[in-house]
This record gives C-alpha cells, sequence and structure tokens, in this order.
C-alpha cells in the first residue's frame, strides 16, 4: 500500500479527472494511517519554473514574461537554483514535513494584520427560531455537549480516516483545534495547545455581555456534563452577566498583531488579568452568547450574519469574542448562529467535519436526563482594567468600528443548480464555479488576474495547503470566446472543457505536492535561510503580479446547509469562499470598501449571470 502511494505521489503527470474526488470518511481509525502517511516531496526545480512561467503567461505582459524567462534562465543554469533545490531536499530529509512550519510562520504567526477579518474564516449556520432565551440556552447547550462528543473521538483516537482521492489523509489537524489558543507577540505569534500536557483542560468559556466565564463541562469521574446540566450552568452564567456596561475587554484581540503584542504585556502585568487570559487561552474552546443584530431585511440578512461571524459587528458583539481562541461558536439571542475560528492551527475541512458532527448529534432526541444535582456556580473571569488598558480598549473599538466599515460582505445561496449540472455534463464541479469566476471578473474588468484556489496536501504528513493557480492560457480563452457573439457555441464549449480539464490537472498536481507555491515559497525561505542574496526571481515585477491575489478562493464542502467566508487577501482583491451541494451553491464574496474598484454585490450578480450562462451554454450546446 505504502509503496504505491509514494510512487503516484511523486509522479508529475496528470491524471484522468476523476481521481480527484473529494474529501470522504471511511470507518477506519485514524491512527492506523498516521504513522505510514508519505512525506510531502519537494518538486523537481526545472519542473516549477516551467509551470510557473506558463502561469504567469494569461496575467503578465509579453516583455514582462520575456524578463522572467531570463531570469528563470539563470536560475536554473547559473547553479543558484540547483544549491536551493539541495538545500530544500536536506531539509526534506531531516524534517517531518519541510514545508509546514514555514508556512506557519509566513501564512499565520509572522503576519502581522489583525486575526479577525484578514486570516479568521467565518461559518453561518442555519438559522435558528428562537421562541425565546430558554431556547437560545438550550441550543447552546446541546452544541456543547456535541462538541464534546466529538472530542471523545479525537481523545480515544477513533476519529475516522479522511480520504482524497482514495489516499488517506493526514489527521493531525483535528488534535490543534481544540483546547489551544494563538498568543500574541511583539514581533511573532505562537499557538499553545493544552490539550497534550499531562492536565488537559476540562473547561470551556463562555462570554455574554462582554464577561467571561469558566464552564467545567467534566464531572470528578470523567464523563462530560449532560445537556440539561450544561443548560442550567449556562442559565446560571446568563443570569450573573445582565449589565451590558462592562468594557469590551475582548476586542483587544481584533488589533493589529504588533498592538495586541504590546497590550497584551500591558494587560497581563495584573496577576488577576493574567489568570483569566490563561483561562481563556486554556480553555476547550469558548462560546459566545451574542446580543442581538441590528435587524436588517431578508435580502440582507445572510451578508449581514456573515460579517457578524467575521468579526462581530462592532459595538453590539466584537467585545463578545476572544479572536486568538481556536474555535468560538457563536450562538445569538436573535437566532443567528455560527462560528469563528483562529486559522493557525487547522484548514477548513477538520472544522466543517466537526460542525458536521455536531449539527448530527444536536438532531438526536434520546439526550439523558440527568438528576438536578447542583453544581458550582461558574466561575466569573474577572479583570482590572488600568488607565492604560482602558486607553488599548478605545483604540480597539475605533479600529474595529473602521473594519466594519470597511469591510463589504455578500453572502448568497446560488439557488439555481448545484454539482449537479456539471456532472451531468461530465464536468468538474469546483472546476466549472472557477472558470464561473473568471468569467465574472473579466466581464467586470476586461482582464484577468492572479487567482488562488486552496488545495488540501493532507495526503502528506502533516501537510496543510497548495494554492492552485486557476488563471491559465485556456481560462483566459474562454473567457474571451464567452465575449464573442460571432463565436460558434459549440467551439466556447469546447473552450470551457478545455479550461475546467486543465484546472483539474492544476488541482490534481496541487493535492500530490507537485504544485508551483509552495515550492518557490520554500525557495525564498531557503535562500533566506542560508543567507545568501535573495535570487532576482522573487524580486520581479511578475513574482509580484503572480502572488497579488484579487481572487482568493476555496472551496469547502460540507453537509450542512452553512455559508463560509474569509476576508480578502489584498486591498483591491476579493475573498470567495463556496459551499458547492448537490442542488445550489452557498457563496460568500468580500472585498473592501475602502477600494473603489470593487464591490462584493456586483460581483455576486456577474458570478450569478456567469453560473447561468454556463449551464445555457451547455444545454444549449448539447
Ligand atoms: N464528471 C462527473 N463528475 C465529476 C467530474 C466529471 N468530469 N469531475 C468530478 N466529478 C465529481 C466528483 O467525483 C465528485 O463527486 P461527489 O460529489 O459525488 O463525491 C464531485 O464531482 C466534486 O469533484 P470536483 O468538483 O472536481 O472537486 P473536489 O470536490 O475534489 O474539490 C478541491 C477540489 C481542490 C477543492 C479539493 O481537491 C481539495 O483540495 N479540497 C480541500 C480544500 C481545502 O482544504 N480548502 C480549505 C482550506 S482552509
Ligand atoms: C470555513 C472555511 C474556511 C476556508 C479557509 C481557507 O480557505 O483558508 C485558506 C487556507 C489556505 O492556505 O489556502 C486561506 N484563505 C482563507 C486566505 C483563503
Amino acid at each position: 500500500m505504502f509503496g504505491v502511494f509514494v510512487r503516484t505521489v511523486l509522479r508529475p503527470s496528470v491524471k484522468p479527472c476523476h481521481l480527484v474526488r473529494p474529501i470522504t470518511q471511511r470507518s477506519e481509525r485514524s491512527i492506523s494511517h498516521q504513522d505510514s502517511l508519505p512525506k510531502q516531496p519537494v518538486p523537481p526545480l526545472k519542473q516549477t519554473c516551467e509551470r510557473y512561467l506558463a502561469s504567469l503567461e494569461p496575467i503578465v505582459s509579453e516583455e514582462e514574461l520575456g524578463h522572467t524567462r531570463k531570469l528563470i534562465d539563470e536560475f536554473l543554469k547559473g547553479g543558484v537554483g540547483e544549491r536551493i533545490q539541495k538545500g530544500l531536499e536536506r531539509r526534506a530529509r531531516k524534517t517531518e514535513n519541510w514545508l509546514s512550519e514555514w508556512w506557519m510562520q509566513s501564512a499565520y504567526l509572522d503576519c502581522r494584520m489583525p486575526v479577525a477579518v484578514y486570516t479568521s474564516p467565518g461559518v453561518v449556520l442555519p438559522r435558528m427560531h428562537f421562541q425565546d432565551r430558554q431556547g437560545q440556552m438550550r441550543f447552546a447547550a446541546k452544541l456543547i455537549a456535541g462538541v464534546l462528543d466529538f472530542k471523545k473521538l479525537i481523545d480515544t483516537n477513533l476519529l475516522p480516516t479522511e480520504y482524497l482521492s482514495n489516499m488517506p489523509l493526514c489527521m493531525d489537524q483535528y488534535y490543534q483545534i481544540l483546547s489551544s489558543c494563538r498568543i500574541p507577540g511583539p514581533k511573532r505569534d505562537t499557538v499553545v495547545n493544552y490539550a497534550k500536557g499531562n492536565m488537559p483542560p476540562t473547561h470551556i468559556t463562555v462570554v455574554h455581555n462582554f464577561q467571561f466565564f469558566v464552564l467545567d463541562v467534566y464531572n470528578s469521574d470523567g464523563t462530560p456534563l449532560t445537556v440539561d446540566q450544561i443548560y442550567m450552568q449556562l442559565e446560571k452564567i446568563w443570569n450573573s452577566s445582565l449589565q451590558t456596561n462592562k468594557e469590551p475587554i475582548g476586542v483587544l484581540t481584533s488589533q493589529h498583531r504588533n498592538t495586541w503584542g504590546k497590550a497584551y504585556n500591558n494587560l497581563i502585568k495584573d496577576k488577576t488579568n493574567k489568570d483569566s487570559v490563561r483561562a481563556i487561552q486554556k480553555s476547550i474552546f469558548t462560546v459566545c452568547l451574542d446580543a442581538p443584530m441590528p435587524r436588517v431585511s431578508d435580502e440582507h440578512y445572510l451578508s449581514r450574519v456573515a460579517a457578524q461571524m467575521l468579526h462581530g459587528g462592532g459595538p453590539r458583539n466584537s467585545g463578545n469574542r476572544w479572536f486568538d481562541k481556536t474555535l468560538q461558536f457563536i450562538v445569538g439571542e436573535d437566532g443567528t448562529c455560527g462560528l469563528v475560528y483562529e486559522h493557525a492551527p487547522a484548514e477548513g475541512p477538520p472544522i466543517i467535519h466537526l460542525i458536521d458532527y455536531v449539527v448530527k448529534f444536536m438532531q438526536r432526541t434520546d439526550f439523558v436526563r440527568s438528576p438536578m444535582v447542583p453544581l458550582v456556580m461558574p466561575q466569573k473571569l474577572r479583570f482590572n482594567i488600568s488607565s492604560e488598558v482602558k486607553r488599548d480598549i478605545e483604540n480597539a473599538k475605533q479600529n474595529m468600528t473602521i473594519m466594519v466599515h470597511t469591510l463589504d460582505v455578500k453572502a448568497m445561496l446560488f439557488s439555481h443548480f448545484g454539482k449537479n449540472v456539471p456532472k451531468r455534463h461530465h464536468l468538474s464541479p469546483d472546476g466549472f464555479m472557477q472558470m464561473a469566476l473568471q468569467l465574472a471578473y473579466f466581464r467586470m474588468y476586461n482582464i484577468c488576474c492572479s487567482t488562488y484556489e486552496s488545495a488540501s496536501l493532507r495526503m502528506f504528513k502533516y501537510g496543510r495547503t497548495e494554492g492552485v493557480r486557476v488563471t491559465t492560457v485556456n481560462s483566459l480563452r474562454f473567457v474571451q470566446a464567452m465575449a464573442e457573439p460571432a463565436k460558434q457555441k459549440s467551439e466556447k464549449q469546447a473552450l470551457l472543457r478545455n479550461a475546467v480539464q486543465t484546472h483539474k490537472e492544476n488541482t490534481y498536481n496541487a493535492i500530490h505536492g507537485q504544485g508551483i507555491d509552495r515550492h518557490l515559497l520554500g525557495m525564498k525561505m531557503q535562500s533566506i535561510e542560508d543567507l545568501t542574496s535573495m535570487p532576482e526571481l522573487f524580486m520581479d515585477t511578475s513574482y509580484a503580479v503572480a502572488q497579488h491575489y484579487n481572487l482568493y478562493t476555496s472551496q469547502v464542502g460540507s453537509k450542512t446547509d452553512c455559508v463560509m467566508c474569509f476576508g480578502p487577501m489584498v486591498p483591491d482583491g476579493y475573498g470567495v469562499c463556496y459551499n458547492p451541494m448537490d442542488e445550489h451553491i452557498n457563496i460568500a464574496i468580500t472585498a473592501f470598501n475602502s477600494c473603489e474598484d470593487t464591490n462584493a454585490a456586483k460581483f455576486s450578480c456577474a458570478l450569478e449571470e456567469a453560473l447561468l450562462d454556463m449551464r445555457a451554454l451547455l444545454e444549449d450546446a448539447a
């Protein structure tokens, strides 16, 4: 099995499209595969250079391309590339994964932008219709019990292994999402995980009206509290946090990381504050009992909730968070439910798998009724707010207000079709969606842009993601053809098929460790590590254009009908997260209002039109 696996992984060539299959689960225990996962390969140097050049063709000018060709030629022939490649291969031999630590640092821990909006994704769960506060508490209690039930699978190594393209995936990320927290540093952050220590936490944190509580969720015999018991504890928390005039201490965590790093040191100078912060960091996860959002029309509801998940919406709920916490579930008084997660320890799919599990758990009706043994009052976490801390909070509130006004979100349910239509026409649904995004962008701007799609590298031990470069010569040909009324439909259809096929091949290469971007990043990092001068290739205009992802996209599928979202990568770009279901697609588009050229709602209309036109193209041609 292992031999076959390695052979497949190392072969950089392209495979038939249906070999790339979505992430699925089987019932074997994950632990059985974990030790035999292959190592992430370092792709061949020449292959990456060639693929990189090809990926530049649709996005840079002839002149720029010519210049980059020369740089690549020198890089390959002058020995620099070879030396760096050797360094990378050495690193790959010496480490379990040559990339994961560098990736964690460069994508997350060194990144100084606020985690809220800039890196933490949000998930909107279907709206609940609570009749009263009891309804909200009952929902939160079941949700907490569901997560604890899932935790049992993690703690007992009983998680079913996930598969992609028939290959088992690395399950390590599941062990990083509970009992962990990011900690700000003045220059670089860290992530701590308390699950593995000798005293793993037995509490969660609950926050209501900006007041944090420690809720012990295990009995002394190690059994989790029942739904009834959790419910009673939540009631107590609610009743002892009715004041609404508390300082929104949590909003500090939404700041620029350097700013928060300084404010953090300031905050924890006080022993009480330090203990309170530690209790939040150590907790298994956080539950935010939110105040209702301002009322909005049905048309804007979904977009408003998506924004609420990303940043909390400002004065009402942005302080009702600890954005550094890996997992925060949000249950609003008005039925607004979802979560926000700090991205450094894990990718979206493990989080979404947990959600699918919890949602199914919550549908159960056979909850054990527990004896009404009185439980101790959950401990309220105290904070001493010095004038300096108060100033930092004011500063964070102001920046959050700016962020709330700056973020442009359009979440929508595309109801005309889902994966069914492309499948019926023997096209990869993901490729179809990506080409619709290309078409929408081209129609709005008359050019195409550098486009990224997340692809999983979890076939490899400790693998994270690769970025698929979506814009290709074939995607450009397709979108250009769509603008030519004189062109035959059959020709446009062939161009669409070609473009989707190319995307499928690029995705296949990416998930098999033969992508472009992470190898380029690795070479850059290696060159920094070697203390040699940075190859010109990385200081080239083409490289800057290629890295400037105006479209930053990700497909995350789920069983639950949820909408997932994240902020744009660049000031003049879009973040697009889509969840294709069989008969509809949930999509969230974000942009910044500070950029005149972008508009999430307009882009969503263009996308909708593109999807419909592409269906028409296939159906007519058929
Ligand atoms: N004809 C008919 N059906 C086809 C087809 C074709 N030509 N090509 C694919 N399909 C089917 C697949 O078999 C699959 O079927 P299923 O829904 O019955 O299981 C379905 O269409 C979806 O396949 P496709 O759309 O091609 O892509 P995918 O689901 O494999 O997704 C990625 C592609 C890149 C998203 C995936 O490889 C991946 O990496 N996922 C993880 C991404 C991630 O981690 N994102 C978050 C980062 S935090
Ligand atoms: C709940 C949905 C999470 C999607 C998260 C995601 O796609 O993260 C990307 C990870 C990566 O390495 O490509 C990063 N991104 C949010 C910036 C797209």
